[in-house]
């Protein structure tokens, strides 16, 4: 075989880390001269590069009268089943285990004799919250079973999985990765990269999908605290259910001056380009792709010390990391950084080496490369 690979890739392709990571795996795999498939209900929204070697396959997910919940995870399977056929596939890397994992699986079954294997990534809430359901835990156990390979995010996502499956099978833990030069600390005119000191209006900045798992409306808590002390500004970036209630509490605190809701945003890194600290005070995270793009950009971090946020964010290092809830700790922490600069300064320095030291991009590839020849391999 050709050690150029044929590879499809299946996602959410909203603006959630899964997609996101998923559909920037595609691009770089793309890059190295892999064909990659993605293979999803719309074009992964953070995909906005044209590379000759990346294909989109559109799921036609086909509504009935019948139908109350048109099976997108059937048409998933059917459209998995036609490009592995048509684009003479060599495997499948499915992301976020409901429905993807279970859609190749099917796919895998069609082909019979021709089956080709199936690497599974978990990004988080697939195990954390959605795969423990009742509804969904015996599937999601399956499914973990029946994959070739199996990726987590982070060794606590890994610790995590086999706490609730009680699974007995390898699982390889592969973070996620940030680009250096898509991700650049703000002084960027200067080669350096070097990292700036807060700004005259000190930034706050918050980007999710504003699910309550992200605890939207402590941002706004912690933010208040902030400007009470320092005047300030807050960006919250991207969209959600807890959308409503944080721009309300924003209201109901006086705060809609200094707030802003930017909703869902391409750029990023320009984002960070003007904030000086993000804040992720998340109920659980299983990586955290936000604060390791923030590290990147020279931007401190002060989130909750949970899931696999400290794999990423180095407490007292890259930012600052406590308890879930602890909004006056979290307001303190981002007080400390925009007071002291001898201080920020040395996080924003470390932030950016740890990024791209540990979560560099090619390093982060050669470990997908090697799971995927292990189950080309077997
Ligand atoms: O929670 C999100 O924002 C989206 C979610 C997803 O799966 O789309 O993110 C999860 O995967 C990301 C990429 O691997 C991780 O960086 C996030 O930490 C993880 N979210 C949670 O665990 C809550």
């Amino acid at each position: 075989m050709n050690d150029k690979l044929k590879i499809g890739i299946s996602c959410y392709p909203t603006f959630g880390g899964s997609g996101v990571v998923a559909s920037m795996l595609g691009l770089e795999l793309a890059r190295l001269g892999h064909q990659i498939h993605i293979v999803a209900y719309a074009p992964p929204a953070r995909l906005t590069t044209f590379h000759p070697n990346l294909h989109f396959h559109k799921v036609e997910v086909t509504d009935y009268p019948l139908f109350e919940y048109p099976p997108y995870s059937l048409s998933l399977a059917s459209k998995l089943l036609e490009v592995a056929s048509q684009e003479k596939l060599h495997l499948f890397h499915v992301h976020y285990a409901i429905p993807h994992a279970v859609s190749g699986y099917l796919a895998q079954e069609m082909q019979g004799e021709q089956r080709i294997p199936m690497v599974t990534t978990l990004h988080g809430t697939d195990i954390t919250l959605v795969g423990n359901m009742p509804s969904f835990m015996p599937i999601t156990k399956f499914v973990l079973d029946k994959s070739d390979a199996v990726t987590a995010v982070s060794q606590s996502l890994k610790d995590e999985t086999i706490k609730f499956f009680g699974v007995d099978r390898e699982i390889h833990v592969v973070p996620n990765f940030v680009r250096s030069d898509l991700f650049q600390c703000p002084d960027k005119g200067g080669i350096d990269h070097r990292p700036r000191p807060p700004g005259e209006t000190p930034t706050l900045v918050h980007i999710s999908n504003f699910r309550p798992v992200k605890r939207v409306t402590d941002v706004i808590k912690i933010f208040a605290l902030v400007h009470k002390k320092i005047p300030s500004q807050l960006l919250m970036v991207g969209d959600g259910p807890e959308r409503g209630p944080a721009e309300r509490l924003a209201r109901e605190l006086g705060l809609q001056d200094s707030v802003y809701f930017l909703g869902e945003q391409l750029d990023i890194n320009s984002i960070f380009a003007t904030a000086n600290v993000l804040l992720q005070p998340s109920e659980t995270e299983s990586f955290g792709l936000t604060p390791l793009e923030a590290m990147a950009t020279c931007t401190p971090v002060v989130a909750s010390k949970v899931g696999g946020l400290p794999e990423v964010v180095i407490d007292g290092e890259t930012g600052f990391l406590l308890p879930v809830g602890d909004v006056e700790g979290m307001a303190g922490k981002v007080m400390d950084l925009l007071t002291d600069p001898q201080l920020y300064l040395k996080m924003a320095a470390s932030g950016r080496e740890r990024a791209l030291s540990l979560f560099n991009v090619q390093r982060i590839i050669d470990l997908y490369m090697q799971v995927y020849r292990s189950v080309l391999d077997a």
